[in-house]
């Protein structure tokens, strides 16, 4: 994995940014010095990374603000995350849509680009492994063959969160925006595998696609996931070549692309050339080592990591994120009250519950939580919040899953490459 160095790498969420703004470096320490705490059993720089910078002797230099996209069909409000390989991040506020526009989408990419095809319905995908037929078809017959399902759903990234671990974990400093929910049509990935027909030895999937290693040494998969074939037959695991209604871009991994809804995004391949049904554990880059993968037995923080105690990642965790009002969002003085917007989901699971803070927590109040659209869509949900003067207030938001998993304060069961990190949100505003 490539390190890469994000806005905020060192300090987390963005909210930082927004309180210097607000308060100037003094203020900055005595507010993290009243907020933030030792954290037992932590590597170096052992506090919570929202407030890292308290523990600092003295107010450090502002970092580099956050560098925005350009790239065709792209929102400049997405986030450059790196640029070799290309990855770019939703801010938070940007996610305020029920179904994310393609131009808002996050990108990531873990090699190089692959040229944009010109006849897509040419493009070949092969099964082949632990099938009794092998299958080599073209994206124009499959279309022609098979009846186009149309599902909204989350993609998000394995990593989504890292930022808020502390100490920071290796990778791409996601804050909560890699992810997005789109109108994906296909037809689902089970019904080729069917045809194919599976034998008895078979366990799992292999996922092949035609982007380049970053070091562009051909035939070396950029990266190479798979999933159990439990999750491989899900109905809503697809074969995707339409997204929000159009052709699936090639940023996104067009003409045709694997989308498993609720696994780490590394499993919905893009490019998709071929699927190889193996008899176990599937070992391509991506599968290995601490790789989308966490501890079985939690680990200390920042310490040495045993890869025997690391299994394989699939369902995300409960998240939630405040969409309106945005980071560092400013009001006129005497406001009392904020309307709040957001949205949630939870992997495999559904959202039972959405509490929003502007105490630190102190204080919890429900918020209204819509019901998504079919399994795996996001939850938007609203709420209106009293404030009891002007000054400085954040606005938390913590979910609760279906089995009653709820968002943690800090991201916890740390990992060296800082998956699964769904502390809850929070955003700065600030009233006069
Ligand atoms: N072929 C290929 N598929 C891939 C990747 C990649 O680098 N190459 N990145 C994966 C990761 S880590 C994620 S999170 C999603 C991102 O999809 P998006 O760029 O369409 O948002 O694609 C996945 N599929
Ligand atoms: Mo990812």
């Amino acid at each position: 994995m490539v390190r890469e160095t994000g806005r905020n790498a060192a300090n987390g969420n963005g909210l930082e940014a927004s309180r210097r703004g607000f308060l100037g470096g003094t203020g900055l320490v005595a507010m993290g010095a009243a907020i933030g705490g030792a954290l037992p059993l932590a590597g170096a720089g052992g506090v919570p990374s929202a407030h890292a910078q308290a523990a600092a002797p003295a107010p450090p230099a502002a970092p580099k603000g956050p560098q925005n996209l350009k790239f065709p069909g792209k929102s400049e409000g997405l986030v450059l995350l790196g640029d070799r390989p290309l990855v770019a991040e939703t801010p938070e506020n940007l996610l305020d849509d029920d179904t994310t526009p393609i131009e808002k989408f996050f990108i990531r990419n873990n090699g190089q680009l692959p040229e944009e095809t010109k006849n897509p319905d040419a493009w070949k995908i092969a099964i082949d492994g632990e099938v009794n037929n092998k299958i080599e078809i073209t994206l124009g017959e499959l279309k022609s063959k098979h009846k186009a399902v149309t599902r909204r759903m989350v993609l998000e990234c394995g990593g989504n969160g890292r930022s808020a671990f502390s100490p920071p974990a290796r990778g791409n400093q996601w804050t909560n925006g890699g992810a997005g929910c789109a109108e994906w049509t296909g037809m689902p990935l089970a019904d080729l595998l069917k045809a194919a027909g599976l034998k008895q030895t078979a366990k799992y999937t292999a996922h092949y696609s035609a982007d380049l290693h970053l070091s562009g040494e051909a035939g070396k998969p950029s990266i190479s996931r798979g999933v159990r074939l439990e999750k491989a037959l899900d109905p809503h695991t697809m074969i995707v070549w339409g997204m929000n209604g159009k052709p699936l871009p090639n940023i996104h991994g067009g003409p045709v692309r694997l989308i498993v809804p609720g696994w780490a995004g590394s499993a919905s391949q893009k490019w998709l050339t071929r699927i190889t049904i193996r008899d176990r554990e599937h070992d391509g880059p991506g599968m290995t080592e601490f790789s989308y993968r966490l501890p079985i037995k939690p680990m200390v923080p920042g310490g040495k990591a045993d890869p025997a105690n690391f299994r394989v990642m699939e369902s995300m965790p409960v998240r939630s994120i405040v969409t309106s009002p945005a980071n560092g969002a400013k009001f006129a003085a005497g406001t009392k009250e904020l309307k709040l917007r957001g949205a949630s989901w939870a992997g495999d699971l559904t959202v039972r519950q959405v509490d929003v803070s502007t105490d630190f927590g102190a204080t919890w109040q429900r918020v209204k939580l819509d019901k998504p659209k079919n399994k795996y869509d996001l939850q938007r949900w609203t709420a209106t919040v009293k404030l009891p003067s002007d000054g400085y207030f954040e606005i938390w938001s913590r979910a609760t899953d279906s089995k009653g998993a709820m968002q943690p304060h800090q991201a916890g069961l740390w990992n060296p490459q800082g998956y699964g990190g769904n502390a809850m949100h929070r955003v700065a505003v600030l009233v006069g």
